[in-house]
């Protein structure tokens, strides 16, 4: 130092909030606080993810299996000849393998907003299946579906599998619909469908006897620790899940156990004991409900196909 000058300290610059962490804390700070389920997705979300649907409570990944088992012959009879299987929300990639062999797609398009989950997946499919081709995506597809150019646009088939277009509310379902429509001219779509159905199968899938879907919803504070830098204790919350027969729709919500007050760089925000961040609807249909929102979107030629029970309903479309 010079004598005489006075030290200088820098105080460390606030960095500027990203997107994401914009909307995370915008929910955070709403009435009723809101995360969206996208968050739930981190690595370990995924795989609690993968652990749920092999539950006996939770119905929907089975019950869409079988009708794949039971009826793959007839949905590909159905879709015609699939240049690019384009699989939304991939995950672990193992629903579309199972439709490789009716469908016999030559280009095979993942994408998953966990991109490193989808690698591994990607990796394993590709030992197995040296002749197909794959482009993988780690792509938020909930704002935008924008393909790289090198996907052809003859005979694309958009596969979007497991009731996820469940997790939109009804004006997002519509516009993502119509994204696709406008993406698959020509060619089609294969949606999964939860259905309409009694309080006592539809809560206990959504709270299992092994508490792994709390897991899963408390795993989303802890990945909201990461991306927001905010200090959620997971041990303060609680995981509420319950049937809204007025909306036809699932709703989960993590539940304060007692007055707890969260921050993060820049905010903070005191929540009361009992007070709720809601975080996810999983909607349920009626065939004729599904079959509008497919017309409502531009589709026609519309075909769907159940299981035994009626639980769960696949929909083919041409766009
Ligand atoms: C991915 N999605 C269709 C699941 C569902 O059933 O809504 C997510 C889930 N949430 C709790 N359990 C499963």
């Amino acid at each position: 130092l010079l004598a005489g000058a006075a030290p200088r300290f820098l105080a460390p610059q606030p960095q500027p909030m990203t997107a994401e962490q914009q909307e995370l804390r915008d929910g955070l700070l709403d009435h009723p606080a809101h995360i969206d389920p996208k968050f739930l997705y981190d690595a370990l979300g995924s795989s609690l993810f993968t652990a749920i649907t092999q539950l006996p409570e939770y119905y929907p990944t089975r019950c869409e299996a079988e009708i794949f088992t039971r009826h793959g012959q007839d949905i590909a009879r159905h879709i015609g000849p699939v240049q690019a299987m384009i699989d939304l929300g991939a995950g672990d990639c193992v629903k579309a393998e199972r439709l490789f062999s009716s469908l016999r797609p030559r280009h095979y398009v993942p994408i998953d907003i966990s991109a490193d989950y989808l690698q591994s997946a990607v990796r394993r499919l590709r030992l197995s299946y040296p002749d197909l081709r794959i482009t993988p995506i780690g792509l938020d597809f909930s704002q935008a579906l924008a393909l790289p150019a090198d996907i052809g646009a003859e005979q694309r088939l958009f596969f979007y599998p497991g009731s996820s277009i469940g997790n939109l509310d009804p004006q997002a379902a519509l516009a993502m619909l119509r994204r696709i429509q406008r993406q698959c001219a020509g060619g089609g779509l294969l949606v999964g469908v939860d259905r309409v159905k009694p309080r006592q199968v539809l809560e206990p899938a959504y709270d299992d006897a092994l508490h792994l879907t709390a897991a899963f919803n408390l795993n989303l504070l802890r990945h909201v620790n990461d991306l927001l830098g905010s200090d959620f204790d997971v041990d303060d919350w609680r995981h509420v899940a319950l049937l809204n027969s007025d909306q036809s729709r699932i709703e989960m919500h993590l539940e304060a156990r007692r007055s707890v007050m969260v921050a993060w760089p820049g905010g903070q925000r005191r929540f009361a004991a009992q007070e709720r961040i809601h975080t996810e609807n999983s909607y349920k249909f009626t065939p004729e409900a599904f079959t509008e929102l497919l017309q409502r979107a531009g589709y026609h030629d519309i075909h769907h196909w159940s299981d035994a029970r009626g639980w769960f309903s696949v929909f083919s479309a041409r766009a």
